[in-house]
């Protein structure tokens, strides 16, 4: 770990905290700052998790703040925004959450940052696109969280479906972090075996596996209102491979340059991401259907991108 390195979260939400409270538990930086158009709630926030320090691995400081922190922040992550109501899609919230990223992307330059951006809020691959354009950053380091969470959901119900611990599932979501995205069973593995001869061999639905994937956020955020958990623990992860430079592969929204034939564009794919952000794009061979359906992701996500003037 980087000793002290300060991480910056604006949005002292749900996905927020969890993600601060993740950093906390693993002992991922010395400093967090929340900052939140509710200073009350962040400093409440901020007191809250501070109870919780003298069981964390390292010491850590945590308290609210301003823009101002950015200056000296190693990594900003915005997670503020509206969140998704039952029945909306993440690409409903496009229009509203696009003018509260550029307000603060504004703010974060105008203090002189100069770290790596990470982004949650949703639709996250437009947003982290406007967060890249409105810092004018390099494209490495600007960042989102993708289809990491996505991509934990398949492995849990992979796992839970073949009986295998899902850190030995090798299966992954790519493409919008919406409902446009789709798994990559083509290179997908449980151990070193193909997950596709696994399911005929004992009679699974690849489809239905992945259906219940995709109806994970809206069955959640029918029950509980929210999901910040997942996500939380994502972010720490993306978090994980920065501050330890691991150059671990990741499938986080990235800004594609001429991979899968797309250019411009901010879309979940598998990336090695590490001490500078993302060091490249793992250009990961597709099937027919998959790259038909990766092509009408990266689509949709122009699409989308087109009716904002950025
Ligand atoms: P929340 O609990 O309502 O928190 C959002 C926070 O943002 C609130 O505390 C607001 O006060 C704050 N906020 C709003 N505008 C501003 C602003 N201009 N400046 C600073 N703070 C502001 O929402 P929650 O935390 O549940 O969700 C946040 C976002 O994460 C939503 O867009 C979700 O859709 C998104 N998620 C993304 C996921 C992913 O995989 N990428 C997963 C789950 C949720």
């Amino acid at each position: 770990m980087i000793k002290n390195n300060r991480i910056v979260i604006i949005g002292a939400g749900a996905v927020g905290c969890s993600y601060a409270y993740a950093l906390l538990q693993q002992g991922l930086t010395g400093e967090i700052v929340l900052i939140d158009v509710n200073e009350e709630k962040a400093a409440g926030e901020a007191g809250d998790l501070r109870d919780a320090v003298p069981f964390a691995p390292v010491p850590v400081t945590i308290r609210s703040g301003g823009y101002e922190d950015c200056s000296e922040a190693e990594l900003v992550v915005i997670t503020a925004g509206l969140a998704q109501k039952p029945g909306e899609t993440r690409l409903d919230l496009l229009t509203k959450n696009a003018d509260i990223f550029e307000r603060i992307v504004t703010e974060v330059m105008a203090h002189g940052f100069n770290g790596i951006f990470l982004a949650a809020t949703n639709p996250v691959d437009i947003l982290t696109d406007i967060t890249q354009q409105v810092s004018g950053l390099p494209a490495e380091r600007v960042i989102g969280s993708g289809t990491v969470l996505d991509s934990a959901r398949l492995q849990s119900v992979v796992s839970a479906c073949f009986h295998i611990d899902s850190r030995d599932v090798h299966a992954w979501i790519i493409g919008e972090h919406g409902d446009t995205s789709l798994p990559v069973w083509s290179s997908a593995f449980a151990g070193m075996k193909d997950i596709r001869t696994m399911a005929a061999e004992e009679g699974q639905q690849l489809d239905s596996i992945f259906q219940r994937v995709q109806s994970a956020a809206y069955e959640i955020i029918q029950q509980k209102g929210a999901t910040h958990f997942g996500i939380g623990m994502s972010l720490a992860r993306i978090t994980r491979a920065i501050v330890h430079d691991e150059n671990a592969v990741l499938p986080v929204s990235a800004r594609l340059n001429g991979e899968y034939g797309e250019n411009g564009i901010y879309i979940g794919v598998p990336a090695v991401i590490g001490r500078t952000g993302i060091r490249s794009v793992m250009d990961l061979p597709l099937d027919e259907t998959e790259t038909q359906q990766f092509a009408h992701s990266a689509q949709t996500l122009r699409e989308s991108k087109q009716t904002l003037s950025y």
